[in-house]
């Protein structure tokens, strides 16, 4: 490149990055996923480092993070923090093993460990000093809480070896603190947490990190991030004897098991006594020991191949059902929901519970007035299990579902095949509501300021009739609702403002499309780089883009070919609403980079590139980054010491580049992008 070409490259870079620099860390509202941001970010590294006159003093490699208005800052984690699979009964526990002996041989030993109802953390050591803590978030980006963290005193500052390691872990509060907590907060006229988990989570997201350090919190460390071979370990048994040795707080109640049996016996027990630990637990893990077994096995998009969780069974209660509910959703769908007498579970207070549909209602003989069983599985919404039939007193009513839609009157339809029954009013109240709520929410068009309420009243004062009308709002119009002062007006206006800046994916996402969520709104987002392409795609189009399906093509057709809709996204439109994709798109993303479609794996310790940047930067030219080598792998990039991967690569004849390699075809890739 010439000079003046690459200095127009750099002022650029310097304005992309900073405005997307702000709409991530100050505005909270990223425009880019974070591989493209890297990927500029890289860009502009990579010219600076060669060429020093061309670094502003502003450049936004010149400072980290950004500036932080308010909360905490962001992490992105060099190893994702996945979750874990569930087993719920013994035959899937049975099932995991069959799948891990089918991948990794019938000689795989386990370690069990109790599955601790907390936040997941991580944290980060630099030379054995303790730099950074932080939580899961998405599994990629999480929270920074250092501050918070510190306050615990289990989790070490310094450790006995200079090492530098990342250890994972879960935080909690122990039952006894959750009690004082909780009575400390009734008597201070306060909320009470609604369990220990809740109460751990809010004294970890505190602000101010005196309040985390009077919370008595506790952690127990269960694992170390990225490979841990690097320690001279070989299994996930070793590493936590040697997190003990390195003075972590790990749980002492593991147990190695070598056969399925024995895992199910610990597990057995467990359901037994976990009553008597002055901590929660909400299952067990169960791990496959070697780490040589965990390569084999791999991970999954969402977790580990080689964990999974074996959840306890929901405590039951039981209480009165005082009246069935019924409300419409956004679809349409018309759900009972049981009024329950408030009653605690699992320690937290129940008053409402889920009924899901007339069939299971009928089939189940749920009455009004029954006394029934209710249960609390995980974080889901309670439900009603069964009527006690011993308690019946001839007084309860059976429920009949009811013709007409509760909010517009308009006759129920209950589609072939579907055990859903619904409104089909577009215009009806209830369905309307329901799709600004959605519009406006945090992961759509993240305009604050319009809940429930407010979205109530819009509609009742005859000002929102579709989401478009939401951008013909005065301050005259507002100002007239009840409980809106000059202030909320004010603040409501100028987020309905900024939301026209979004890109395309949050207002492809907040219109609320039958089967589009976040993701497909993305990849649609990112496949067609504007509303107006999107629109004119067919159905062969639609299906030929890897990650979308029939059933979300034909929704989207259907719903594009609504009259209806189009004039509401005309008006969309002239409101000034942005209907453009802000990233990259696929188009932009070179399909003939080396990396298209190929999957790497980064082992070994990089010396120029972080690991994060070597995958961020892979990913922008089209490539995959995996965390196991398989016969799938199409290249490995081999760092320094690179020990066990490498020789799996070795061995499969796979292409072995090392860093140097690796950043010449970044490079020569790079001005593509
Ligand atoms: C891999 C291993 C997630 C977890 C894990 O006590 C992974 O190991 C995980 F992707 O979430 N709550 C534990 C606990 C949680 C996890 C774990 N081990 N003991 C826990």
């Amino acid at each position: 490149m010439e000079k003046k070409e690459l200095m127009e490259r750099v002022e650029e870079l310097n304005n992309l990055l900073h405005k997307y620099g702000e709409a991530y860390y100050v505005q909270d509202k990223p425009l880019v996923t974070d591989a493209i941001y890297d990927a500029y970010m890289q860009e502009l590294l990579t010219i600076e480092s060669e060429f020093p006159d061309l670094v502003y003093p502003d450049s936004p490699t010149q400072r980290v993070g950004g500036e932080i208005l308010s909360g905490y800052g962001k992490v992105t984690h060099e190893f994702p923090m996945l979750s874990l699979s569930n087993a719920f009964n013994e035959e899937e526990l049975r099932d995991f093993d069959r799948r891990v002996q089918a991948l990794a041989g019938d000689k795989v030993s386990y370690v069990c460990e109790l599955k601790i109802d907390g936040l997941a953390i991580s944290l980060r050591y630099v030379d054995g000093k303790f730099v950074q803590g932080a939580t899961r978030g998405d599994g990629t980006v999480g929270e920074d809480i250092t501050a918070n963290l510190k306050t615990i005193r289990t989790i070490p500052l310094q450790l006995k070896e200079p090492i530098s390691i990342e250890v994972r872990g879960e935080a909690y509060m122990p039952k006894n603190a959750f009690v004082q907590l909780n009575e400390n907060r009734d008597e201070a006229g306060e909320e009470p947490f609604a369990n220990p988990r809740n109460a751990a989570a809010g004294s970890l997201r505190q602000l101010d990190p005196k309040i985390a350090a009077s919370r008595n919190l506790a952690i127990f460390v269960y694992g170390i991030a990225g490979d841990g071979t690097e320690y001279g370990i070989d299994s996930h048994s070793d590493a936590l004897d040697y997190l003990d040795r390195l003075h972590f707080a790990t749980n002492q109640e593991r147990q190695r098991c070598a056969t399925i049996d024995e895992v199910i016996e610990y597990v057995e027990k467990w359901i037994e006594i976990r009553s008597d630990l002055d901590y929660e637990i909400d299952g067990i893990v169960i791990k496959v020991d070697l780490f040589e077994d965990q390569e084999q096995l791999g991970f999954t998009a969402r977790s580990p191949r080689w964990a999974t969780a074996f959840k306890f069974p929901a405590e039951e209660v039981v209480t009165k059902l005082i009246d069935i509910e019924l409300s419409v959703g956004r679809t349409g769908v018309v759900t009972p929901t049981a009024i329950l007498e408030p009653v605690l579970v699992d320690g937290s207070t129940v008053g409402r519970a889920s009924l899901h549909n007339e069939d299971l209602i009928k089939e189940k003989d749920i009455r009004i007035g029954d006394t029934v069983v209710i249960r609390k599985a995980g974080d889901i919404i309670p439900e009603v299990v069964a009527p006690v039939i011993e308690e019946r007193t001839d007084d309860e009513q059976p429920f009949e579902m009811p013709r007409n839609c509760p909010a517009c009157d308009s006759e129920l339809i209950r589609i072939e095949g579907e055990v859903a029954v619904r409104c089909v009013n577009p215009k009806c109240p209830a369905q309307m509501k329901e799709a600004i709520i959605h519009f406006v929410s945090r992961n759509a068009m993240n305009i604050e300021g319009i809940g429930e309420r407010v979205a109530e009243q819009l509609y009742e004062a005859n000002l929102v009739h579709d989401v478009s009308d939401l951008y013909i709002l005065t301050k005259e119009q507002l100002v007239e609702l009840e409980r809106m002062g000059e202030k909320s007006v004010s603040n409501l206006l100028t987020a309905i403002e900024n939301s026209k800046e979004n890109s395309l994916e949050k207002v492809l996402f907040g219109l609320g499309i039958r089967h589009v969520g976040e993701k497909a709104a993305r990849i649609l987002a990112e496949e067609f780089g504007s509303l107006e392409a999107l629109i004119k795609a067919d159905t062969e189009k639609l299906i030929s883009i890897h990650e979308i399906g029939e059933k979300v093509a034909d929704s989207l057709i259907t719903y594009f070919a609504n009259e209806e809709v189009l004039e509401v996204l005309r008006k969309l439109e002239s409101y000034g609403l942005n209907l453009l994709y802000k990233g990259l798109t696929r188009q932009d993303v070179p399909a003939d980079s080396v990396f298209s479609g190929k999957t790497v794996v980064l082992t070994g310790k990089l010396s120029i590139l972080t690991r994060g940047e070597a995958k961020s930067k892979i990913e922008a030219l089209g490539g995959k980054v995996s965390g196991s080598v398989s016969k799938k792998t199409d290249l490995v990039i081999a760092g320094e010491d690179a020990g066990s991967k490498l020789a799996r690569a070795e061995e499969l004849e796979i292409t072995v580049w090392n860093e140097a390699q690796l950043i010449e075809a970044l490079d020569k890739k790079e001005s593509a992008v």
